[in-house]
């Protein structure tokens, strides 16, 4: 089976937020049945310009697809394309799912602003809208959804999980820079000319860090949104909760954040 993109004729009518700019938000899935649905719907239903949801799922086996399917029937109305979705078989990995969402947002659909997010519905859709608000209102050229400025927290994660964030971002702030305090978010916002000049590297989170570390090196504006980071209630955790998923996550972070200082 080859890759499939549902949405190779995107079409955006005039008449959905005329004079706004075109928002994507790739959603990332491997598993995600139970969420995908809500976040779709609440992502939608916050949208405060025209908006195209993207879903690149890696062939779920739990039939993710086949929900993203049902809802692209439903919103697909009237010659307006509102959900999306680009299957990928015989691939899979977060950061590359992120990019190719990214590269079919900007070139396919012609998006002026890209968001994304995890998909477990820890990062509450209705703070989509914030985010695209910092660009078009605030002049940022990207928005982070931030846990760790004011405003801001994670209920979602226990007291290692989050010690080992403060330890790592402390880290970030100090050798990449205080323009972010959390970055290793995963929620983010950017105008599409960033990503035509920024592409991702890496395998998991750790693209986030690289990403935003030479974005404010290469002198982007970039603004954190405060958000409140939810446990997921639905699925399993593709990154896992014990101690040594946490240190072999937390190593690649490190080295990441080595690296980026490093190539100045
Ligand atoms: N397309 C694609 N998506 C993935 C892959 N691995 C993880 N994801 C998605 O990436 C997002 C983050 O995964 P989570 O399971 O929430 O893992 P996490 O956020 O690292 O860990 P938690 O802190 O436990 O939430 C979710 O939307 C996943 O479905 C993958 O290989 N391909
Ligand atoms: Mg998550």
């Amino acid at each position: 089976m080859t890759s499939s993109f549902s949405a190779s004729h995107v079409t955006v009518s005039g008449t959905l937020g005329a004079g706004q700019p075109l928002v994507c938000t790739v959603l990332p899935t491997y598993n995600e049945r139970a969420n995908i649905g809500p976040l779709i719907e609440g992502v939608l239903a916050s949208a405060i310009t025209a908006h195209v949801v993207l879903v690149v799922d890696d062939n779920s086996p739990d039939g993710t697809g086949a929900v993203v399917r049902q809802l692209a029937a439903e919103y697909n109305r009237d010659g307006v394309q509102r959900v999306a979705l680009y299957t990928r078989a015989g691939q899979k990995g977060l950061t590359s799912a992120i990019q190719a969402g990214i590269d079919l947002a900007v070139t396919t659909i012609g998006a002026e602003i890209v968001t994304w997010m995890d998909c477990d519905l820890s990062m509450p859709p209705t703070d989509v809208p914030r985010l695209v608000h910092a660009i078009v209102e605030g002049g940022a050229d990207i928005a982070v959804g931030s846990r760790w400025v004011p405003g801001g927290t994670d209920v979602a994660h226990g007291f290692m999980a989050r010690t080992l964030s403060r330890a790592i971002n402390s880290l970030a702030v100090a050798l990449l820079g205080s323009e972010v305090h959390d970055y290793t978010s995963g929620f983010i916002a950017g105008r599409a000319a960033v990503f035509r000049t920024l592409r991702l590297r890496g395998d998991y989170g750790e693209y986030c860090i690289d990403l935003l570390g030479r974005a404010v090196r290469t002198g982007y504006t970039v603004c954190e949104v405060p958000y409140t980071c939810v446990p997921r209630t639905a699925g399993e955790s593709k990154t896992g909760a014990n101690l040594l998923d946490y240190l072999i996550k937390g190593r690649k972070y490190v080295a990441t954040i080595g690296a980026l200082a490093l190539e100045k």
